[in-house]
């Protein structure tokens, strides 16, 4: 059956809940750059929250700096799009009017919407390595050809920092309020991540009078989201089409769970985003670390190890009697690095992980999952590795998960079978692990030796280099299969 395609949210005719405000009614106020699956599934959401429960001029003008596919399936729809929120039972569908249009690969226009008075919130979800920021140092990656060539022409930049640094100096010289900027993305301490970044920017292309302004004038809150987004596939657009009764090709799909813990730190003002269900905090550094090491931290160890054991989603991981337990064991060792955090109960957290993993409904693919390993594993596995070391504490599961994305690293099933690996880092690893593939010792030695990735104190472990090398001896001489039953017997008292 053909359908109409999604313009107005008067061509929806099935089921879907739609927006509870009229979007002309409401002028732009955010720009958003970044404007993929998980915007849509998430911050764009709360917003669309805002505007039906609080009000004001804070719809988003989104900005794709890599693809045009976002710009081209959105500006189609007037901005308009569906989310399906998969429950273990079920689905519910809902029209989200949060995003005004994209802007896709055109730096001007970037910056004329970023100097656009009305314009009082940046927010971002451009992914680890969107940044352009070296991790160690905080400072502005000279390794990166963008960053590079912005830093030498910086009137004309198309990089994330070039551009946010430009519309600074523009609207500071036409005595524009400054903006807050907000970064969306699974880092700690992500707003002093970019704000380290933003101010090493100017006082390399500006100078330090431009740097010193920006520390005591920019705002970049920090925030820990939470969403499980997989990427839309036929299945969400089949179902959204019968869902609403009309075509979407930009739709979204995710589970029913959402969380914002936000810094509260808006001198320009924000949306209340607090009706979208987001919790402002004086500082959100326990939270994020919590997030980033039992949730993304065990997504990591379970989509190597589970990838690599035949289970294409999580849920089939965490069906799987072995794999499960290590998840459990991940979450628990985990939990032991952290401080305690009013108010959280990290064993009740770890229930709650365990149950939106097993979510039947979410089709998240481990494969998705082990994407970009050398940008996700350092704030994931290294650093909790580093403590456990430091602390006295269990390293295992972190050298366990560690293992698996080496094994991962040789781009093949133990059956012959290949794929390709997803990573910045590609090539480099490509080069290191050839003709080191069959020998676990080697093969670790190898990629330990990618500069700067595993933190020198783990490199210089024994016992660290020990557990790494034993479950990769294991994985290759006997496959990913037995290498997981057997850590999961030896280590949980099978
Ligand atoms: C996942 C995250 O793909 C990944 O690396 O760990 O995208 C995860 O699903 C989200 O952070 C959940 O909020």
């Amino acid at each position: 059956m053909m359908h109409a395609r999604l313009t107005s949210v008067d061509d929806v005719n099935g089921p879907a809940q739609l927006p509870g405000y009229v979007p002309q009614e409401h002028g732009v106020g955010i720009v958003h750059i970044g404007p993929g699956a998980f915007h849509r599934a998430h911050q764009a959401v709360m917003t669309d929250d805002a505007l039906a429960h609080v009000g004001g001029a804070w719809r988003i003008v989104g900005v794709s700096l890599r693809s045009a596919k976002s710009a081209t399936e959105l500006n189609k729809q007037n901005g308009l799009y569906t989310l399906i929120q998969r429950g273990p039972v079920a689905s519910t569908a809902r029209v989200i009017a949060a995003i005004d249009h994209v802007i896709a690969s055109d730096p001007e226009a970037t910056l004329q919407m970023l100097c656009d008075p009305a314009v009082r919130v940046v927010t971002l979800t451009v992914t680890e390595a969107g940044y352009g920021i070296e991790r160690e140092s905080h400072q502005p990656d000279m390794n990166n050809p963008v960053v590079l060539s912005d830093l030498e022409n910086p009137a004309e930049a198309v990089g994330v920092l070039g551009l946010l640094v430009a519309s600074i100096v523009r609207r500071r010289e036409a005595g524009v309020e400054p903006f807050t900027i907000l970064s969306c993305d699974n880092l700690p301490t992500n707003g002093k991540f970019l704000r380290d970044g933003l101010i090493g920017f100017a006082r390399s292309s500006y100078g330090s009078e431009l740097a010193k302004w920006i520390k005591h004038n920019i705002a970049c809150p920090c925030s820990m989201v939470d969403r499980i987004t997989p990427a839309p596939t036929s299945d969400t657009f089949n179902d959204v089409a019968h869902l609403i009764g009309c075509e979407d090709k930009a739709a979204v799909e995710s589970e029913p769970f959402i969380q914002w813990i936000i810094e509260d730190n808006f001198p320009s003002g924000r949306p209340g985003w607090e009706a979208g269900g987001a919790l402002f905090v004086a500082d959100v550094t326990l939270y994020e670390r919590m997030k980033l090491m039992m949730l993304n931290g065990c997504h990591s160890m379970l989509a190597y190890s589970g990838y690599l054991a035949g289970k294409p989603f999580v849920r089939d991981v965490m069906a799987d009697e072995h794999l499960s337990m290590l998840v459990q064991r991940h979450f628990d060792k985990a939990a032991e690095l952290l401080q305690s955090l009013p108010g959280v109960d990290y064993t009740d957290y770890a229930s709650e992980l365990a149950e939106r993993f097993s979510n039947p409904s979410i089709a998240h693919r481990t494969f998705q999952i082990a994407s970009d390993g050398t940008e996700k594993l350092p704030q994931r596995i290294f650093q909790p590795a580093m403590e456990a070391l430091e602390s006295d504490k269990d390293v295992r599961p972190f050298a366990f998960a560690t293992a698996m994305w080496m094994r991962f690293c040789l781009q093949r099933h133990d059956d012959g079978g290949c794929y390709e690996l997803h990573d910045p880092r590609s090539a480099e690893i490509a080069q290191l692990v050839k003709g080191n593939g069959h020998n676990s010792s080697l093969l670790s030695d190898a990629i330990h030796s990618l500069p700067d990735l595993i933190p020198h104190k783990l490199r210089l472990n024994d016992a660290w280099r020990e557990s790494v090398t034993d479950v990769l001896t294991i994985a290759l001489n006997d496959g990913c299969v037995a290498a997981v039953r057997r850590e999961a017997e030896m280590s949980c008292g099978m």
